[in-house]
């Protein structure tokens, strides 16, 4: 095509990390295989299958515990610089506890990191990606404070078995998804539904046991070590649907509801919640009649422990919505974060739908969500630690949106590079087909497709597999390439 060649060709640097990410309970199966402990996904769906869409559960899932080295047979083929995958806590410490660390688990994922060290890919582990122990949600959780000791003992034990070979630690995946999602309503196990106070409490006890984590890091490991440690925030983008000052003022309540809560007591130069939210949470809980804000405060020590305590940001990113402070509004429950907010979420009807309800191709979001993380937080180092666009099954291997969403948004990162935002790495979701949480394997991330009827789990590339592989191997996006047959081999 004409526009292609004539177009200046913009590239990624050469450093610049390419990658694809995964997590434990959606890719490794083998739940109670070599001493792994119950998590709440286990106990969930064991307990209340039919939460889940297709009444599935993450029991084998694509069974990479078994597979291990075949994933990193397709990293190979997909010539990726990086990849990042999380650790099943109830794998190494199987009730929780530090005090008990179970071999079988240390040897897995040794195996795991020895196998993509040989191909020089390098590994960017994330300690908590939604599978907490059974043990410590019968204590609590994270509604529990004690959360944080559980949490940073348990770090310990990470980066003394890895750190020697891995460099890149990820602390928590989505807190939002965490706090909100868990504790604040019902799409994410524990299920609780605790909506007026357990979003916030976990927000809280969280952030802490994050910078706590991040301190055993900082303190007793980076010396001998040397790598990085931060954490993975979900950060869509959520503009104003028009410039009204009421619906700029919705947007910017509903970010600090999304995302704020969690980045702003570690990455701003003042620490603590963010402060409209945390007024409107007051005036709101005042109203109902509650003694205290339903958001808890942060004692002066806590809040500068937790305040600087990330190496870096990781942005998940996948899409935007538009924000209005009256149109679009739906009721909510009362007390709860959204009504909280208080404000109507509008996608336009032009924006390309995926196979997700929430998930649409929204127009230079990435560039929107990281130009203003940099101006707010003083443009720490980024990674984008996941973004990625889901297919039907029935789609099979035909996935040419999917090639559209990943030239798109590698688009928007390059407009992100120019715009002089400090990222230094791309990953995305997802390597292979995995168990889609609540949606069960209804919907399809992978760029590998997976056959779960097939006991091997076999894995078989898309047409986008091809499609980011040349972009990362060439630096560049080629709109016009298309793969010659789908066969992958190993460059
Ligand atoms: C990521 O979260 C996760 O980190 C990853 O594990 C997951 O596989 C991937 O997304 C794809 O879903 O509309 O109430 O049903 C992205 C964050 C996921 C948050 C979907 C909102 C919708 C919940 N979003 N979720 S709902």
């Amino acid at each position: 095509c004409q526009a292609s060649t004539v177009r200046q060709q913009r590239k990624f640097p050469d450093d610049f990390l390419f990658g694809t990410a995964t997590a434990s309970y959606q890719i490794e199966g083998a739940w109670n295989e070599d001493g792994k402990g119950e998590n709440i996904w286990d106990y969930m769906t064991h307990n209340n299958p039919t939460v889940i869409k297709d009444v599935s559960n993450g029991d084998i899932a694509a069974d990479s515990y078994h597979n291990y080295k075949r994933d990193v047979e397709i990293m190979r083929e997909l010539s990726l610089d990086a990849y990042r995958f999380s650790l099943s806590w109830s794998r190494i410490l199987p009730t929780g506890m530090a005090n008990e660390v179970n071999p079988a688990g240390i040897e897995f994922y040794n195996n795991y990191i020895n196998e993509m060290l040989k191909y020089n890919i390098t590994p960017m582990i994330t300690l908590y990606h939604w599978d907490l122990p059974q043990k410590l949600q019968e204590l609590g959780g994270f509604a529990n404070p004690y959360i944080s000791d559980w949490f940073a003992d348990y770090a310990r034990v990470v980066f003394e078995n890895f750190g020697d070979r891995v460099k890149h630690f990820i602390t928590f995946n989505e807190p939002r998804e965490i706090c909100f999602e868990g504790y604040g309503t019902t799409t994410k196990a524990p299920i609780l539904n605790a909506t007026a106070v357990g979003t916030y409490l976990c927000a809280k006890h969280l952030v802490i046991a994050h910078a706590k984590a991040y301190y055993v890091y900082d303190k007793e490991f980076r010396a001998s070590q040397g790598g990085q440690c931060g954490i993975t925030i979900s950060v869509n983008w959520f503009g104003p649907h028009t410039d009204s000052a009421e619906d700029q003022f919705a947007a910017e309540l509903k970010r600090q509801a999304e995302w704020g809560l969690y980045a702003e007591p570690i990455f701003s130069s003042e620490g603590g919640f963010p402060k409209e939210l945390s007024q409107r949470i007051s005036e709101k809980s005042a109203q109902q009649g509650y003694a205290k804000s339903r958001l808890p405060e942060f004692t002066a020590e806590e809040k500068a422990l937790v305040q600087g305590s990330s190496d870096f940001f990781g942005v998940n990113h996948y899409t935007g919505y538009l924000i209005s402070a009256t149109q679009a509004k739906v009721q909510n429950p009362v007390p709860s974060l959204p009504d909280d907010v208080d404000a109507g979420t509008i996608v336009p009807a032009e924006w390309p739908k995926s196979a997700s309800a929430w998930l649409t191709l929204s127009p230079n979001s990435i560039l929107y969500a990281l130009t203003h993380l940099k101006e707010r937080y003083n443009n720490p180092i980024f990674y984008i630690t996941e973004n990625g666009w889901s297919t039907p099954p029935e789609a099979g291997l035909n996935d040419d949106m999917r090639g559209t969403y990943y030239r798109t948004a590698l688009e928007s990162v390059l407009d992100t590079l120019d715009a002089g935002v400090n990222l230094k790495g791309y990953m995305a979701w997802s390597l292979v087909d995995n168990f889609e949480w609540m949606e069960g394997y209804t919907e399809r991330f992978g760029l590998y497709s997976v056959d779960f009827e097939d006991p091997a789990r076999t894995r078989t590339p898309r047409k986008s597999a091809f499609i980011y592989k040349h972009i990362l191997s060439n630096r560049f996006i080629d709109h016009t390439y298309e793969p010659e047959s789908m066969t992958m081999t190993i460059d």
